[in-house]
């Protein structure tokens, strides 16, 4: 009887501090040993020349959900998590949301349907509250009881728009319990006002998308949320970054001591709005929100990237056929607000951050790996993921470095019939991807079986060294000893 299950050998691992020669022992799911040489094991991959990582964490992606108008991602749990791993991720945490009227109990238990019987990955969900009622608000203590510790509202959409006193109740919940409040933000108003102006002067094609979300309504909404944050003292993340005025602040505040945490997205940093101005409709396939913005942004958005200002860089992967079932569900020729909204990219993004990233020497390797896994694990409360060290799950990816491929969507996984990144160089692929130390995608091939990710409950968010705000008006010090209940 061998001491480890599996022994991956010869490889150079990279953790998010280091990089070193080692040989890993896995032993029931988990990483047992870290040595210079381990010999035995049932099975041993040998690992010359690759390089032996954290698999990486998805944080955002949209799987088996209807947007708030109805429309059905194309990747459900099995494609969803099939081609995350083949995109170098060992686990992943779409969203499960909450639609007007629905109870959270409701929505969890859907999502559980969906995700529990498919998913080759480990998963857990982020909660969309777009209904945040008293009822709704009692029901959160369970979710976090159930390991449910993130989840993100929106201020933007008349549908899902919680207002600035909702994101308060729902902030003032989430500090109590130690969760995470996720945000995605862009001024409704200025949104729809531009809309109307852009519709008033016959301005539809996909292009326009763009002008009507402007960069001061993402800065402007950032800029409140930090804010209503800030007020009762909570964390908050802000999701899909897109401007370089948006980080600006993010920077500025985390300075300041704000519980703040942000993550951009590959789409911002690859491609531009002059995407939107494809021929003929092609341009909705770029419609996605917030809308892609110019070079002098992505060069931007690299600074901070390279600076901490982001913990991750996630996917955003919200697949929408460019077909009647997703994009042109209201029709083939429609104007631009009728388009729905995203893009695929789950299995690009880590591909696509070490290309650019490492290959061309804007990040190290391990910052590849803080990007990619370990800030995601302790941000979302992953605790035994997103490292390599003994005790951790064996969640492992293996990247030859070397290798060069055109991306092109015959080679994707998903239930798409386009990537936005078709075309584009990579350098840097994941060779093998492991799960709790089952192989997942080993060589271009998928190895798991449909169902066998597991949901995993998660910590709250890890806080540890920041200062945190405290409102005046809040501290019983300082404002005439009133005790504001939460
Ligand atoms: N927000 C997202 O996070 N993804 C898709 C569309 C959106 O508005
Ligand atoms: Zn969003
Ligand atoms: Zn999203």
């Amino acid at each position: 009887m061998t001491a480890y299950d599996t022994v991956i050998h010869g490889g150079r691992v990279v953790t998010a501090s280091e990089v070193f020669f080692a040989d890993i022992g896995i032993r029931d799911g988990r990483i047992a040993a870290l040595a210079e040489t381990i010999e035995g094991g049932e099975r041993r991959i040998d690992a010359t020349g690759r390089l032996v990582m954290p698999g990486g964490i998805e944080g955002h992606c949209h799987i088996a959900q209807e947007s708030s108008s109805g429309v059905m991602t194309a990747d459900d749990y099995y494609s969803g998590s099939v081609s995350a791993a083949f995109g170098g991720n060992s686990s992943f945490i779409p969203f499960a949301a909450q639609h007007r009227g629905q109870s959270i109990a409701e929505v969890i238990s859907t999502y559980d349907g969906r995700a529990a019987p498919h998913s080759v990955l480990d998963y857990s969900y982020h909660l969309i509250i777009s209904d945040p009622t008293a009822a709704v608000l009692a029901e959160l203590p369970g979710v976090f009881a159930r390991g449910i510790t993130s989840f993100k509202v929106f201020m933007t959409y008349d549908l899902m728009n919680i207002g600035d006193g909702g994101m308060l109740d729902i902030l003032t919940v989430a500090k109590a319990h130690g969760a995470l409040t996720m945000v995605h933000a862009e001024n409704n108003d200025m949104v729809k006002w531009m809309n109307r102006r852009l519709a008033a002067a016959g301005l539809t094609a996909p292009k326009y998308h763009a002008i009507s979300r402007p960069e001061l309504a993402e800065e402007e909404a950032i800029n409140r949320a930090v804010s209503l944050a800030k007020l009762v003292d909570a964390a908050l993340f802000i999701v899909h970054v897109s401007t370089a005025g948006g980080a600006e602040i993010v920077r500025r505040e985390k300075l300041a001591g704000a519980k703040l945490f942000a993550e951009t997205c590959p789409q911002y940093l690859a491609l531009t709005r002059a995407d939107l101005d494809r021929p003929g409709m092609d341009g909705a396939k770029y419609i996605c929100s917030p809308p892609l913005r110019d070079t002098k942004t992505q060069d931007a958005l690299w600074r901070h990237i390279q600076t901490g200002t982001f913990e991750s860089v996630s996917s955003d992967h919200a697949p929408y056929r460019a077909d009647a079932s997703g994009k042109f569900l209201n029709g083939s020729e429609v104007p631009y607000p009728k388009i729905a909204n995203g893009m695929p990219g789950i299995a690009m993004r880590l591909p696509y951050l070490f290309s650019e990233g490492v290959v061309k020497g804007r990040i190290t390797l391990p910052q590849f790996v803080q990007l990619s896994s370990a800030n995601a694990a302790r941000t979302f409360g992953l605790d035994k993921k997103g490292a390599i060290a003994p005790g951790y799950d064996a969640d492992i990816a293996i990247w030859n470095p070397a290798e060069t491929r055109i991306a092109t969507q015959a080679a994707q996984h998903d239930n798409m019939d386009y990537t936005p990144f078709e075309g584009i160089e990579i350098t840097g692929w994941p060779d093998l991807v492991m799960n709790r130390g089952t192989i997942v995608v080993e060589k271009g091939e998928l190895k798991a079986e449909r169902g066998r990710g597991r949901f995993v409950a998660r910590k709250p968010v890890d806080l540890t060294g920041i200062p945190g705000h405290r409102a005046g008006e809040l501290d019983p010090a300082r404002n005439f000893g009133a005790e504001i209940a939460p």
